[in-house]
């Protein structure tokens, strides 16, 4: 049975602070349109695709944060994706803020759903690797409060069967990662999907502003090439409340080689047919698991995390993390 796949990737142009998720969502609608008539079955979209890019402030009132969260997917606001889905037959891939309470406490993520092509939610992930800071620092140009305004990832790197293949997600930062590409690998993924808002300046080191675009796709293709897995990555791109994001949303094949990519920053979508069973090229040969791995040399990368939470816990002390 062909186990073949015709995918798109869905890059965003910028999303206004004050652009209601209606204006969002029919966007989204009509690159599934434009996807729909290139014989696309499945569709990524970018990271917090429902709203701006709200970490880049320091939020102070609640009632304002709150309304960059999702309390319920489908929301009423949200449905129309889930029925443009069904209706064209295709899955999607989409990030939002999530809020849920849990035990009567409310946590709040950075999360990603797989919908498959009944508007199903097949698969859910929660952000792992948080960049940024807890406390707003006047010295940069824009903010990047998300270790303050959401909670770290608590369902790991999981691959769900779905759309024919083994799907695994992650978000913008966790690309970085070799880690979460080979966790995912591992459990046999053989397409990892990522949506990312990445700005062009890096404050801390604003010398390497100009390797932004080749750091997204380094990252992307060593994960897809070391996994032996198709790798989806769509940007929220342009300038968005005068932050500047990178674009370069891409198809990448298991062999590393990116075979689609978008041309411009703005709302666009690439396209091209995948096989899943293409991973085998790679997962059967040079990165045969079972047969290569040497895990007994690797050690240290499951050590640290006491280290890991002293240091939070010495960040935070004086944060008002978790009480907005
Ligand atoms: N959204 C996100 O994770 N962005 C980061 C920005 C750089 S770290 C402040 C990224 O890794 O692209």
């Amino acid at each position: 049975m062909s186990r073949k796949l015709i995918v798109a990737t869905a890059q965003l142009g910028p999303i206004g602070r004050d652009e209601p998720r209606a204006s969002a969502v029919a966007r989204m609608i009509s690159l599934m349109e434009q996807a729909y008539e290139r014989g696309v079955k499945l569709i990524v979209f970018p990271e917090l695709a429902l709203t701006t890019f709200f970490p880049r402030w320091m939020i102070e009132n609640p009632n304002e944060l709150a309304t960059f969260f999702e309390t319920e997917m489908p929301s009423s606001e949200t449905q129309p994706l889930f029925d443009a889905g069904k209706r064209l037959g295709m899955g999607f891939y989409l990030g939002y803020a999530e809020e849920v309470v849990e035990n009567g406490t409310r946590h709040r993520y950075n999360c990603s759903i797989i919908v498959d092509e009944k508007g199903e939610i097949v698969g859910k992930y929660r952000k792992i690797h948080l960049p940024g800071h807890f406390q707003p620092e006047d010295w940069r140009p824009f903010q990047h409060l998300e270790k303050r305004y959401f909670e770290h990832g608590n369902l790991g790197f999981q691959v769900h069967d779905a759309m024919g293949g083994k799907l695994g997600m992650c978000l913008c930062n966790d690309r970085r990662w070799p880690e979460t590409f080979r966790v995912l690998g591992l459990r046999g993924a053989e397409l990892v999907m990522l949506g990312y808002n990445t700005p062009m300046h890096y404050p801390q080191a604003p010398e390497h502003d100009h390797l932004q675009d080749f750091h997204n796709h380094l990252s992307m293709q060593a994960g897809a090439y070391a996994n032996g897995c198709w790798v989806i990555g769509t940007a929220k791109a342009g300038c968005e409340e005068g932050c500047d994001l990178i674009g370069g949303s891409c198809i990448i094949a298991p062999t590393g080689e990116i075979i689609a990519m978008t041309q411009g920053l703005g709302d666009e979508i690439a396209t091209a047919e995948i096989d899943f069973d293409r991973c085998k090229e790679l997962r059967e040969n040079v990165f045969n698991f079972a047969l290569h791995r040497e895990p007994g040399d690797y050690g240290p990368i499951c050590e640290g995390a006491e280290t890991r939470d002293r240091m939070r816990a010495d960040i935070t002390e004086n944060s008002v993390f978790r009480a907005h």
